[in-house]
């Protein structure tokens, strides 16, 4: 490519024309986005906030994929921009052929032009945040790009995608990369606050999917830094993610293979626990709806288990096949693989479309695991000893599920006698609050409206799911008037989403300790045997206030000890009353509803798992039963205790 320091070539009035229109084109592209920003980054909330990164970072693990950048660093600065920088070979800032601008120009501005539109360039490039980082600098305040290449610094600044300054030769230097600033704009995003452990998790994901990358990320505002960087990937990866679970086997397996142009790479491992945990990813992105290659994985998992277990008489019963369900009980694995052109559907478009993929990733899984098992009998005795202990207790959960059916059918309203229902029966009017205790339930029944809110009071603690079987989670009282009150059934077979009888739950314990324990275990179990209703953003944490503040006749709440500063700020310190409530019993009902359940005035926080590994992690190492990784996770994040209800 011919380099021309970025200045435009100037003469034909051909070109000009080319120019305008270009110009006009670029205008309309961002102007598409600003009007329907959620069309591009999903939607505008932290999520949406959080992807802006992720896509300039995307760019730069790109140009790691194609053999040039060894090191990312992603800064939040204090004025609240991001910087995200890389050493690898710098944008081109030549003239693009047709449209008479700097490439680097060109990447920033145009929709879809990305860092792909050279394949040869990019054998390979991540997908689904692919949508541009054009489209990162339309939504922003403010872009700066620096590109040192051929021993120039260049440097161009954006407002709201429109170049404000041409593209400029700012200084020389002897290495190569690539810098994107940008501040978030504040008329598209209410909330432009970047959470260090948000970031984190996708920082530490991409690592371990990019062996050899270094990543940096660094807080400003928050005074916190990490490094994620692993030599062991995948292999590396499962091991992070189990560390709360105790392996039943000493090595992780690990296959890689390449068919048709597409590499594949799996790392898995059984646990001694009962939950499946199959973490996928196309291209850097997780896809969390599945797809082809699941289906493929799956598939191979079950026949090679199966065929290795018979051939070796390890199945006595000729009747018995393991099912999937079996095959998956207490695996953990990481299953990565790198396509051309990826095809993404599903709601959220991760969920891999392409059908030649199942065919590719079954072979090199099947072959591979195969292999493993001819070649360490030992670890394949236990592997099938365990996934036969899940295939006998299926048939003793199936039992007790029968169980529960009969029960219910003698129970005459089928309603629990704790639920105080709401009179409304369109589900997407309604909410169930989840209520810690028997006076915070006897408020919540008296505050709230009726008509649309309906309150279950929990005693007594929830069952620990994590540390259970099926078979033992349907016999206990608390879960099944939690599931009875729901109306969706619970289990493979019984469980239904559209049955669930309220489009919100609403989670509402006390601020302290025991609280945040029974928020964890009923999370936790929302997040193992009723994961659709979160990814469908249907469960939800109340916020009750922190502080009551009084002065004379005027009263405040305040959620956090911030905003407590702030009111005492605002309204100066003489004079005041200040109650911190312990618990939700210490207020009365109106008190409650005004504070906690009013839509008008609440605030919910929603429950996402887009930090999937990181939910999954942290489920398993604090409702585990090994005590030293428990111990460790809750000093290390003891400062940061709120973010792990989230
Ligand atoms: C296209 C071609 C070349 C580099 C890049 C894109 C590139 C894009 C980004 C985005 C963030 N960091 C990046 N680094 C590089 C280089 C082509 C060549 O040098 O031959």
């Amino acid at each position: 490519m011919a380099e021309e320091n970025g200045k435009r070539s100037s003469g034909a009035s051909s070109a000009v024309d080319e120019y305008d229109a270009s110009q006009i084109q670029v205008l309309r592209g961002l102007e598409a986005v600003r009007r329907r920003p959620a069309m591009y980054i999903g939607d505008v909330s932290t999520r949406g906030l959080h992807h802006l990164v992720y896509e300039v970072v995307d760019n730069s693990v790109d140009e790691a994929l194609a053999g040039f950048c060894t090191e990312i660093s992603v800064v939040v600065r204090r004025d609240g921009a991001v910087t995200v920088r890389d050493n690898g070979r710098g944008i081109p800032v030549d003239i693009h052929p047709t449209e008479n601008r700097p490439a680097v120009e060109v990447v920033m501005t145009v929709l879809h032009a990305g860092g792909k539109f050279d394949k040869k360039v990019y054998p390979v490039s991540g997908g689904l945040h692919g949508v541009g980082v054009s489209v990162v600098n339309a939504l922003s305040e403010w872009l700066e790009v620096e590109v040192r290449r051929h021993g120039k610094i260049y440097r161009q600044r954006y407002e709201r995608g429109v170049p404000v300054t041409p593209l400029e030769v700012r200084g020389s230097c002897e290495d190569t990369g690539t810098t994107v600033t940008f501040l978030p704009d504040k008329e598209i995003f209410k909330k432009r606050t970047f959470s260090f452990d948000i970031l984190s998790e996708r920082m530490r994901e991409l690592a371990f999917l990019n062996p050899g990358l270094r990543i940096t990320l660094r807080d400003e505002k928050e005074k916190r830094e990490a490094v994620f960087h692993s030599t062991g990937g995948l292999e590396e990866f499962v091991r992070y993610i189990d560390e709360g679970r105790t392996p039943i086997h000493n090595k992780v397996i690990v296959i890689s293979g390449e068919r048709d142009g597409v590499p594949v790479e799996l790392a898995m491992e059984y646990t001694d626990s009962y939950n499946d945990n199959v973490f996928t990813y196309v291209n850097n992105i997780h896809t969390v709806e599945g797809g082809t290659h699941l289906i493929g994985f799956r598939t191979a998992l079950t026949r090679t288990l199966n065929q290795y277990a018979h051939k070796n008489n390890l199945i006595k019963n000729e009747e018995l096949a393991l099912t999937g369900e079996d095959v998956r009980e207490g695996l953990t694995a990481v299953l990565s693989v790198k396509l051309m052109e990826p095809q993404f559907e599903g709601q959220t478009k991760t969920r891999l479309g392409n059908s030649e993929v199942k065919g590719i990733v079954e072979s090199i899984v099947g072959e591979g695991l195969a292999r493993f098992l001819e070649q360490n009998p030992a670890e394949a005795r236990k592997i099938i000893e365990k996934v036969l202990t899940a295939a006998r207790s299926r048939e003793a959960a199936r039992k007790a599920r029968e169980l529960t059916r009969r029960k219910r059918a003698l129970d005459t309203a089928g309603l629990p006698g704790k639920l105080a229902d709401c009179s409304l029966q369109d589900p997407e009017r309604t909410e169930l609050y989840l209520v810690e205790g028997d006076s915070a339930g006897g408020s919540a029944k008296q505050g709230r409206d009726r008509q649309f809110q309906a309150i279950l009071p929990l005693k007594g603690k929830i069952l620990n799911v994590e540390k259970a079987r099926l078979d033992k989670i349907l016999s206990n009282e608390e879960i099944r008037t939690i599931v009875a009150a729901l109306g969706t059934g619970i289990g493979k077979d019984e469980f239904d989403a559209s049955r669930l009888r309220y489009g919100k739950i609403i989670i509402m314990t006390d601020a302290d300790v025991d609280g945040s324990h029974i928020r964890t275990l009923l999370l936790t179990f929302f997040f193992r045997y009723m994961r659709e209703l979160i990814e469908q953003g249907r469960v939800y944490i109340a916020q009750p206030p922190l502080y009551r503040i009084r002065k004379g006749k005027e009263e405040y709440y305040a959620y956090d000890d911030e905003e407590r500063e702030e009111i005492l700020e605002r309204i100066g310190r003489n004079g005041v009353e200040i109650q911190r409530y312990k618990g939700l019993g210490e207020m009365n009902p109106e008190q409650l509803w005004r504070t906690t359940m009013d839509p008008e005035r609440r605030t919910l926080l929603q429950v996402t798992i887009d930090e999937a590994f990181e939910a999954d992690r942290i489920f398993s190492t604090l409702m585990g039963d090994k005590v030293e990784p428990r111990r460790k996770f809750i000093e290390e994040n003891a400062k940061y205790v709120r973010n792990l209800d989230i």
